[in-house]
């Protein structure tokens, strides 16, 4: 009686050890499948890098699915406040070297702003990313 009560606690405990093996097993595996086939990389940076009231530059960052940075893309900006219209800027950005482009914005009011990038890339695909920035 004794016995089997034991020989069931240890077959527990093997198939408990048994499932978390395989649960561990296939997060590596999905992560590998997710570094294989990544996505394209859209960043944003900008100077100054605390937004104030005036003239700024974006700095558009792109990298490929393999994390190589792509120069030869077109990317373009539209900006706007979340809060409310106040028209949409629109501006090509250039290219900087080393997967970087840079536009102008012109942020004439504080509070919550809309940077959408529109990126071609040198295939033809086109990725579109949305930042949201605040002008303190
Ligand atoms: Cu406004």
């Amino acid at each position: 009686m004794m016995n089997k009560k034991i020989l069931y606690s240890i077959a527990i405990g093997i198939v408990i050890v048994v499932v978390f093996a395989a649960l561990k097993l296939n997060s590596n595996i999905d992560q590998a499948t997710v570094n294989q086939t990544g996505a394209i990389s859209i960043s944003l940076t900008t100077d100054p890098a605390v937004l104030r009231s005036g003239q700024a530059t974006l700095i558009i960052d792109v990298k490929d699915t393999e994390g190589k940075p792509v120069d030869n893309a077109k990317v373009s900006v539209d900006i706007n406040m979340t809060s409310m219209n106040m028209g949409t800027q629109q501006g090509e950005a250039t290219a900087q070297g080393s997967g970087k482009y840079a536009a102008a914005a012109r942020f004439t009011m504080l509070g919550p702003w809309r940077i959408t990038t529109k990126v071609t890339m040198p295939n033809g695909s086109i990725e579109n990313k949305s930042f949201t920035v605040n002008v303190q």
